[in-house]
């Protein structure tokens, strides 16, 4: 993959506009998924978008992970990770494949995360730190596969918010999230480069045609803000 920040916005935008002239129309409003490691700043640019009526920003079902039918799973997934990450993982597969399917009003949809990177980066992570066991990750696979295959679980633009893994741990100190205080600057640093190795690698392409547009997100957020603010232009203009 190579990032399209430097052939400019209006490449980006021809670009968009002839991936979605060349597949058939598809029934999904215009789909921006949002990627990037924890504390990258996908909340904040979410928030760029939350008032405007022609797109619906879809935040990542977090509260849903809290309180499942009672249960903490995000908190139980950060305790016990051997015993919990199974649960975790295909309760995250059915609560983003409800975030892909989920289709409103708006022309335009722009979500947090998506079912690729929950795959690519966080199953793969859990995976190799054993996690996972080989069964259970089979089987993770196996709906996984099965979900791309016959759902539309596809985008039309991707969104990197690229920051150095001491950004993002510094930001996940800083917010104090009460299940996040286990999170150890190694797990960052391999997420880090889990999602480097999905954004760049061409994995993204196998699941969607989307484009993607990098943004280095290292700045302080309020920094960031004419940055999104500039992407969420393009955006509205390649829809
Ligand atoms: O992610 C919110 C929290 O959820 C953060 O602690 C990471 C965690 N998260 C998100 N997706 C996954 C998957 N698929 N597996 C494990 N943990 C996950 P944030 O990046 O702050 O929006």
């Amino acid at each position: 993959m190579q990032s399209l920040r430097r052939y400019g916005r209006d490449a980006v935008i021809k670009l968009v506009g002839a991936v979605r002239s060349m597949t058939s129309k598809p029934s999904r409003p215009f789909t921006v998924i949002v990627e990037g490691n924890i504390g990258s700043g996908k909340t904040t640019f979410l928030n760029q978008f939350k008032r405007m009526p022609e797109v619906i920003a879809l935040s990542e079902p977090v509260e849903m992970w809290r309180n499942a039918n009672g249960h903490n799973l995000l908190d139980l997934m950060y305790e016990d990770p051997t015993k919990y990450s199974m649960a975790f993982q295909s309760y995250v597969q059915l609560t983003m494949l409800e975030m892909h399917q989920a289709n409103f009003d708006p022309p335009i949809k722009v979500m947090e995360r998506s079912i690729h990177s929950a795959r690519h980066c966080f199953v793969e992570n859990l995976s190799n730190a054993g996690f996972l066991a080989g069964v259970n990750r089979a089987v993770l696979d196996e709906w996984y596969k099965w979900i791309c295959e016959t759902q539309d679980v596809n985008a039309d633009l991707i969104v990197y918010l690229y920051t150095t893994p001491e950004t993002a741990y510094e930001r996940i100190k800083e917010r104090n999230r009460n299940e996040e205080k286990k999170i150890s600057m190694d797990y960052i640093r391999t997420l880090h480069d889990l999602h480097e190795k999905f954004i760049r690698s061409g994995l993204t392409k196998r699941f969607c045609k989307a484009p993607v547009i990098e943004i280095d997100a290292n700045k302080d957020l309020s920094e960031l803000v004419p940055k999104f603010d500039e992407c969420k232009d393009m955006i509205m203009k390649s829809s």
